[in-house]
């Protein structure tokens, strides 16, 4: 018999803690690190003129790649062409005519962001913020203040499957910081503080390539694994956003502790990080490939969504 995985508060008890360093209220956690001075950064990126969309497409015929138990966006149609054709159209003076529609969306049922107050342990969320202020809506650490603020800054991709020669990191496949400084110094990019890290597993790829089915059978998606000297590191690195092509931005379970998603709590929770996730970065890491310029400015803006828990994006890279 296997042993029980531990409470991840206990896990994580001498983890660090970004909480109170951007004062009582605050809301944005690792994001306070993007300031002008990193803006102006990722600028000076800018050569080329090249822009790049990072969202998969939404409301899907194929279906949308979600966490187990939440569904994709659905689309419905109301109104159009076939209204006026029956005669039920509504008339506007000077005769136009138009398209509406509405969708329902988990508002993390796409490529998105997180709120900082997206997963808790221990009664509270990043900054101490009470639990109870999730009841009903996110009074606290909702996408909100993310989505007022927008995020600008360098980003840098780093391309793991093909760090380690492949199409797509299998299932379940783990890679920590130190695998993440190889594969840069081996792209020729330097990771370096406050940086925007995006990481390329193509695993999302898969869901498109294989199917819906393959893609869930024994759900575990590759990724980031927890160590204390991994969460140590992102923080010395004030590392501000996750960006990954993985609906949770690590792998599924910690195969050491038996955790689910225990950097979600480490570095989201604790740290203030900002998760970011089902992103498409084939195209992008395409195009480094092609050109050797693996840093650029990464722009994303979540919707305001009031007390929400994340919100769909698109995020843009500039080259
Ligand atoms: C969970 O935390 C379950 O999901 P997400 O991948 O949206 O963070």
């Amino acid at each position: 018999m296997t042993n029980p995985a531990p409470y991840v508060g206990d896990l994580l008890r001498d983890a660090p803690k970004n909480w109170g360093k951007w004062g009582p209220n605050d809301e944005l956690g690792a994001l306070n690190y993007l300031g002008a001075a990193e803006v102006l950064q990722a600028v000076a990126l800018v050569r080329a003129g090249k822009v790049f969309t990072l969202q998969v497409p939404m409301g899907n015929p194929v279906g949308d790649p979600v966490w187990p138990g939440r569904r994709g966006a659905e689309r419905y149609q109301i109104l159009d062409e076939g209204y006026w054709t029956v005669g039920k159209g509504p008339s506007f003076p000077g005769g136009l005519h138009y398209a509406d529609d509405a969708m329902s969306a988990f508002l993390q049922g796409s490529t998105q962001y997180d709120a900082l107050g997206h997963v808790w342990y221990d009664g509270q969320l990043y900054n101490g913020y009470d639990a109870n202020s999730t009841i009903g809506g996110m009074a606290k650490a909702s996408v909100l203040p993310i989505a007022e603020r927008g995020v600008v800054g360098r980003g840098v991709l780093i391309d793991m499957a093909k760090y380690r020669g492949k199409e797509n990191l299998e299932k379940g496949e783990t890679f920590d910081h130190e695998d993440l400084m190889a594969a840069a110094a081996k792209q020729g990019v330097e990771i370096t503080p406050r940086s925007i890290l995006v990481i390329r597993t193509g695993w999302i790829e898969t869901y498109f390539r294989d199917g819906k089915e393959e893609f869930y059978d024994g759900f575990v998606e590759p990724g980031l694994t927890y160590s204390p000297a991994l969460v140590e590191w992102f923080r010395a690195m004030e590392i501000p956003n996750l960006v990954t092509d993985t609906i949770a931005n690590e792998v599924t379970v910690d195969p050491v502790s038996g955790v689910a998603l225990p950097l979600h709590c480490a570095l989201m929770r604790n740290l203030g990080v900002t998760f970011t996730e089902i992103c498409d970065l084939r195209k992008l890491s395409d195009d480094c490939s092609a050109d050797g310029q693996w840093d650029f400015l990464y722009a994303a803006a979540p919707l305001k969504v009031v007390n929400g828990t994340g919100s769909p994006v698109n995020p843009i890279v500039l080259k």
